[in-house]
């Protein structure tokens, strides 16, 4: 079967998640998604509103992922890529070429963004509320 592998925090779950996932989904015959753990998201400078236990439910609730892992490093991509025998690691478009030096091993794809929607922009919203 042909593997996708894909990362990121996926708070707050919305449609631009759903997409990314949906189209990564139709790449390949599995989608296996790195949740960025909590103790990782506080090295990308981020903090989920949803633990990982809770982001990593709604993750393999959908019906286009197969298997949830954690994200812990950012170097862990090329080993989780060999350990998952992935063909393809595929991101959105706001990552373009951040992960080029991979493709010694995978196809790696860029795809784009869902436009007017981000977790930051929810939180901000609901802020003003
Ligand atoms: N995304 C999207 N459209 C949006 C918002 C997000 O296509 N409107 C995509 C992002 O491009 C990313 C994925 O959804 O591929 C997850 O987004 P985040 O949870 O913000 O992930 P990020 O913090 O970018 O983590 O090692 C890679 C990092 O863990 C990626």
């Amino acid at each position: 079967p042909k593997i996708v592998i894909t990362y990121g925090t996926f708070d707050l779950f919305h449609v631009g998640h759903v997409r990314l996932l949906r189209r990564l989904s139709a790449l390949g015959d599995k989608l296996y998604v790195g949740i960025s753990s909590d103790s990782f998201n506080a090295l990308k400078g981020k903090k989920s509103f949803y633990s990982y236990e809770e982001r990593k439910e709604i993750l393999e609730s959908t019906q286009y992922v197969d298997l949830v892992f954690s994200e812990d490093t950012w170097e862990q991509k090329r080993s989780d890529i060999e350990k998952y025998k992935a063909d393809i690691l595929g991101m959105g478009s706001d990552w373009t070429n951040k992960f080029d030096e991979l493709n010694d091993i995978c196809e790696v794809v860029y795809l784009p963004r869902t436009e007017e929607i981000s977790t930051t922009d929810i939180k901000k919203m609901l802020s003003k509320i």
